[in-house]
């Protein structure tokens, strides 16, 4: 199934982010990164058809049956505001939320999208995701992720207490970062995947997060990767308009 903005108003434009990170590495200084944040969506938000936040958006995230993770609430009040004007949000799970369930789906009414997404906006077509585990190799990180996306290992991580539980992941994800990787060039595996997609399936451009950098790069010769970029050191989205897509940076 494809999503599609194919009446997408000239006036209107989706914007793609991804990488926040919220939480790392402290309460305060992700506060800050939140407020950034917030400045940034009120930026947009006159314009904005559609948010869509590509993963990784929290350090750590986990939703138990009846708890969810302290803190964020400056990041959660200004979704809600945005979701008042009409804008769509559309999450998708990175390696360090992979663990978001229903929640935003019911506080929020944001669609969750688990793996990469074809969009249509205007005339082109679009795939969207976060990026990790994709195209070949990282066979480490490729069989940690079955496990964490596991049901059974699901329901044992619940039954840890939430403050030792958080506490144990959190000190794994420092460990799992999937962006400290030098700059593969044509061998990173985001560009493989989206070479390999293009071959039996072509689209327009591919959006993904995961590398922690702007990337720009021709796929073939109709198609281009973007990479999201990231919040922690910069503000970097993709700002998409039934013509054209652009990669730009949030100043204030
Ligand atoms: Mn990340």
């Amino acid at each position: 199934m494809i999503t599609t903005y194919e009446n997408l108003p000239a006036d209107k434009r989706i914007y793609v982010a991804s990488d926040f990170h919220l939480g790392h590495p402290n309460v305060k200084e992700s506060q800050l990164r939140e407020e950034k944040i917030g400045r940034w969506l009120d930026s947009i938000k006159h314009n904005a058809q559609a948010i869509i936040l590509a993963g990784d958006l929290f350090d750590f995230w986990f939703e138990y049956s009846q708890v969810v993770p302290k803190g964020f609430l400056r990041f959660y009040t200004k979704l809600i505001e945005l979701k008042g004007l009409g804008i769509d949000l559309i999450f998708f799970t990175g390696n360090h939320d992979i663990w978001m369930f229903d929640y935003f789906e019911q506080e929020l009414d944001a669609t969750i999208h688990r793996e990469p997404k074809s969009f249509l906006v205007g005339k082109h077509k679009i795939q969207i995701g976060h990026g990790d585990g994709l195209g070949p190799g990282d066979l480490k990180f490729k069989f940690f992720k079955s496990i964490f996306t596991n049901k059974l290992s699901q329901w044992g991580f619940k039954w840890i207490h939430p403050d030792l539980g958080i506490k144990l992941a959190t000190a794994w994800s420092g460990h799992s970062k999937g962006h400290d990787d030098p700059f593969l060039g044509e061998k990173e595996p985001i560009f493989i995947h989206c070479m390999n997609v293009e071959e039996s399936n072509h689209h327009d451009y591919y959006i993904f997060g995961h590398r922690h950098m702007i990337l720009d790069m021709p796929v073939g010769k109709n198609a281009r990767y973007y990479n999201t970029g990231e919040w922690i050191e910069n503000s970097q989205f993709i700002e998409i308009s039934n013509t054209a897509v652009k990669s730009l940076k949030y100043e204030e």
